[in-house]
């Protein structure tokens, strides 16, 4: 494999999982102190408000973004205000604009209305906000600083039929002067439920944008690895020489690349490429992509004896799908130990590392 240039192979992986990672576009609505920022911030990676960068896309409404997260916010202010109605129908025009684009990743996927449950009212802006929404995308109630129902979800539900559903949540954990501790609640019931709202082709996007439920995350990793099993199969449906065998690393790194922004970490190619060089090079230089399939084929008991011969549709979708599996299984380990803080770069290789040992040993002995 002369011409083995991994460079290359990283640089067309990253740009390739960019584009399937796609984007999500978030409303989220609500007077000024219900708790929108802080919702949005323990919903979302990256700390999202304070970090991301915001401009205003009407009077009333700004888009937030944070590089590395496929996700816009669009946060309205002043539904208090006495001139809301006129923001109201700039916001209207803006969605119904942004509907008849033919790129859907400019849509406007899932609106959220926020009222603070202490607040025990719905008003006259609320109602015509969700009026006004519902044409367009689905509108979920969220009734924030959840403490004391009393009631009051049932008459949101009564008062705002057209909501999909009105979801109560606390985002931050309370302490009382006696001690009496109300932890946070509603956050998984809002992401699930609005997974479900989010057209499926973005729900990709909504689950790496996400960090309340990893189990999203870790089903969306799975689809990418049947998806690259299928194609590493049919790249290799007429056998591939051993000598040429490096033509299926390609899917494995995107998949690598894919599996990584899903889960919500930030995908360089420099990271990109010492991960596969850490895990799989070893030996590095002009042997690089043979060592990588020889690596690769560690996962298949017995393969190595394949080495004369070639490699089939069945053997390329058993390593796609073991080293896909091992990648999982090492990020679900690092993320679900840790608490909230990114891993390093090395400590996802070391990790990968370990699930891969880890995956060769089981199909050794098993
Ligand atoms: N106790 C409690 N306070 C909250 C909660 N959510 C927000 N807050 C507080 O409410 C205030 C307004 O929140 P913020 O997110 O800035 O509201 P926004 O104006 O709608 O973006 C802040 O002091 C928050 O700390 C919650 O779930 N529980
Ligand atoms: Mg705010």
């Amino acid at each position: 494999m002369s011409n083995f240039d991994l460079h290359k192979i990283i640089q067309d992986a990253y740009n390739q999982a960019m584009k399937e990672r796609g984007h999500v576009n978030i409303l989220i609505a609500g007077r000024s102190g219900v708790g929108k920022s802080t919702l949005i911030n323990s919903v979302f990676e990256g700390d999202f408000v304070r970090t991301g960068v915001g401009r205003p896309v009407t009077p009333g409404t700004r888009e937030i973004k944070k590089e590395g997260i496929p996700l816009s916010i669009f946060d309205t202010r002043g539904l208090e205000m006495a001139n809301f109605k006129e923001t109201d129908d700039q916001l209207r025009k803006f969605i119904a604009d942004r509907r008849q684009s033919l790129d859907p990743t400019t849509h406007i996927h899932l609106a959220w209305v926020c009222i603070a449950e202490d607040l025990r009212r719905v008003e006259d802006a609320e109602h015509d906000l969700v009026e006004k929404l519902v044409d367009f995308v689905p509108v979920v109630g969220v009734i924030t600083k959840a403490r004391a129902d009393q009631g009051f979800r049932q008459t949101v539900h009564d008062l705002l039929p057209k909501l999909t559903n009105v979801i109560r949540v606390r985002a931050l954990r309370e302490e009382f002067d006696d001690g009496h501790v109300l932890e946070p609640r509603g956050l998984n019931d809002l992401v699930q439920h609005s997974m479900q709202l989010v057209p499926e082709a973005h729900r990709r996007a909504f689950a790496a944008a996400q960090k309340v439920d990893l189990d999203l995350k870790t089903t969306q990793a799975h689809q990418a690895v049947a998806a690259a099993t299928v194609t590493a199969g049919g790249i290799a449906a007429a056998p591939i020489p051993f000598a040429d065998a490096a033509v299926i690393i390609p899917v494995q790194i995107t998949m690598i690349a894919g599996i990584t922004t899903i889960f919500g970490l930030p995908v360089t190619e420099g990271f990109l490429s010492s991960l596969v060089v850490s895990v799989l090079g070893g030996a590095g230089g002009a042997f690089l992509g043979r060592t990588i399939v020889s690596n690769l084929l560690k996962l298949i008991p017995g393969a190595g004896s394949v080495a004369g011969g070639a490699i089939g549709a069945a053997t390329a979708g058993v390593i796609t799908a073991a080293l896909g599996e091992a990648y999982i299984a090492a990020l679900y380990t690092l993320l679900s130990n840790s608490s909230g803080a990114t891993p390093t770069d090395q400590e996802i290789a070391e990790a990968f590392k370990r699930e891969f040992a880890k995956a060769i040993s089981l199909r050794r002995n098993g």
